[in-house]
């Protein structure tokens, strides 16, 4: 009689959905997990600690739009990876998380690692279970990757028992499931894309803004094609970044770098894109009061969320675009007037943006919208660029776009600082042949610099560069900004060798202090073929426009 454990089962429903790695830690209640993807030629890429593992997974499904996999043991393997979760859940980004627990046979025995796991996620998860019985196991993966991978992408999660896990059932009894998702996304009613199109033909001043949605929706050549079609400009924003190559005549760049032709429009569509913090809650100087809206996206959730919305379509953007490009085809009209008029104008402001700042040439100490440019000019077109940091992240932001499609990471608005190293490494994982490069602030590489370890292990040359201003530099500002210099405090960090720190762990690393040695410390730091730190020195007295904002407020 053929039988099959739980760690068994796991493993052939992820194989079934073509998962290759796994994100993880290790640990006792998992290790079934693990003795299967032995077996089964599924990697376990192990990380120092299940945050990064958590954020290498959320980078996975973020790079691939299918859920990265990420398996944690019970307990304070479970919790580390809580951040991980929660950034997933904010970013909307497509993570599968397995949790293993202590045996259902040894509840409220205070048995090793027990702990109510689900109820400390639950708000976090699309969705979420325990798995009670051995031969559903597979039913239930197969569950998780539905209700991941259906609409709007967002973590999901299951939790396996030990005793559970490791049982071995009769093959016979096993539930294997199939057909168990759709495999096309919903378009968009008919009358609202006539609404938006009648819309856009009357506008003056189009503009349009794509974001996760389409990246997610695989419609990046809809979106070129539909721009090219009406003749407008386009803005990318999050995971929509490099949708449209730097040289397409209708991209400007992101909203930030766009502020000035989004003053001026008078129709905005949105496509994907969520009306949050990084496009200042659909107000202005983002989006101009007067102007009309149109929102598409997949959650309908989503739609009228900050402002009023003119013309509100829910569904997948690939679908909707192809909708859209037929109704324009019966009907022909085309803004390249103001696209010629407009466009060019707004893309070298775009691109000036960084040259601009005061101090941008000086030699010391560099600015950091100098170093931003100086990565710019080095990177090859289709590099993968990463953001984390406080400013940092804000200068990478306004400073660095990218080329191609889906490579352009950062936290989202979760403002979680650590996620460069475990992002990095992930996009290196799945481009090996691209120059891989993470922008740092020296507080958030203290988070997850052990990951250059997990780097080293799986031979995963990714270069970091930080921007080191010895502190908590977005949030010393906004104290500074809001209380006065003699009221700072929890904010410096000191000169830190966090070169010395990646060399002692096998990889590469330059201190850097003047704006002309960074060109070549980057070609170093790229031909020595290990992961590698650059550690440069910026002017610790710079503030972003962003983080002037942020301290307004005082919601850094
Ligand atoms: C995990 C986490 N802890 C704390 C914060 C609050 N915070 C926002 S910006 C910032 C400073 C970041 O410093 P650094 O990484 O050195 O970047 P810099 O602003 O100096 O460029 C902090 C502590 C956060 N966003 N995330
Ligand atoms: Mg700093």
């Amino acid at each position: 009689m053929a039988t099959v454990d739980g760690g068994r089962l796991v493993v052939d429903a992820l194989k079934r959905e073509g998962v290759e790695y796994i994100f993880s830690l290790s640990g006792g209640h998992i290790n079934a997990i693990y003795q299967a993807c032995l077996d089964s030629g599924i990697r376990v890429i192990d990380t120092r600690h299940e945050q990064a593992a958590a954020h290498m997974a959320e980078a996975w499904g973020r790079l691939t739009g299918k859920p990265g996999v990420c398996v944690v043991t019970a307990g304070p393997g479970f919790t580390d990876a809580v951040t991980g979760v929660a950034n997933a859940c904010q970013s909307h980004s497509p993570l599968l998380v397995i949790t293993g627990r202590s045996g259902v046979h040894e509840t409220e025995t205070l048995a090793l690692q027990e702990l109510e796991q689900i109820d400390i996620v639950r708000p976090l998860i699309k969705w979420g279970r325990v798995v009670y019985q051995t031969h559903r196991i597979d039913e239930f993966t197969a569950m998780a990757f539905r209700h991941g991978m259906t609409g709007r992408p967002g973590p999901v999660f299951l939790e396996i028992p030990v005793d559970v896990l490791n049982r071995k059932v009769e093959e016979s009894k096993v539930v294997r499931p199939e057909g168990y998702r759709p495999r096309h996304a919903p378009g968009g009613a008919r009358q609202g894309i006539e609404e938006a199109i009648e819309l856009l033909r009357g506008a003056e001043r189009p503009c349009v803004i794509a974001g996760s949605g389409v990246h997610y929706a695989g419609a990046g050549r809809e979106l070129e094609a539909f721009a090219d079609l009406i003749g407008v400009p386009v803005l990318t924003a999050g995971m929509g970044q490099g949708l449209l190559a730097k040289d397409d005549a209708n991209f400007i760049g992101s909203p930030l770098q766009g502020l000035g032709i989004l003053a001026g429009c008078d129709v905005v569509l949105l496509l994907g894109v969520r009306l949050g913090l990084f496009m200042g809650q659909g107000k202005p100087p983002f989006l101009p009061a007067d102007a009309k809206v149109i929102q598409v996206d997949i959650e309908g959730g989503e739609i009228g969320r900050n402002r009023k919305v003119d013309v509100g379509i829910v569904g997948d953007a690939k679908e909707i675009l192809a909708q859209m490009i037929e109704e324009v085809e019966r009907k022909p009209f085309s803004h390249g007037a103001w696209l010629e008029s407009a466009g060019p104008k707004a893309r070298e402001a775009a691109k000036g943006m960084m040259s601009a700042v005061p101090g941008f040439d000086k030699e010391e100490p560099i600015h950091p919208a100098r170093l931003m440019q100086e990565i710019r000019d080095f990177l090859d077109d289709d590099a993968v660029v990463v953001a984390d940091g406080g400013d940092t992240q804000v200068w990478t932001m306004m400073g660095l776009g990218v080329s191609r499609p889906g490579v352009q990471l950062s936290s989202g608005p979760f403002g979680c600082l650590g996620v460069g190293i475990p992002y990095a490494l992930a996009a290196k994982l799945r481009y090996p042949e691209r120059q891989v490069l993470t922008t740092m602030g020296d507080g958030s590489a203290g988070l997850n610099i052990m990951e250059f370890n997990t780097a080293l292990r799986f031979d995963l040359p990714i270069v970091m560069v930080i921007s080191n201003d010895c502190s908590w530099g977005m949030i010393r500002h906004s104290q500074n900004a809001a209380y006065g210099p003699g009221r700072l405090i929890g904010c410096e960090l000191g000169d830190v060798a966090y070169e010395k720190v990646v060399e002692a762990l096998g990889g590469y690393g330059e201190r850097v202090e003047r704006a002309a040695e960074i060109r070549p410390a980057l070609e170093r730091a790229f031909a020595s073929g290990k992961p590698a730190c650059l550690n440069v020195f910026t002017d610790r007295d710079v503030t972003t426009p962003m983080g002037a904002m942020l301290a307004q407020l005082g919601a850094a």
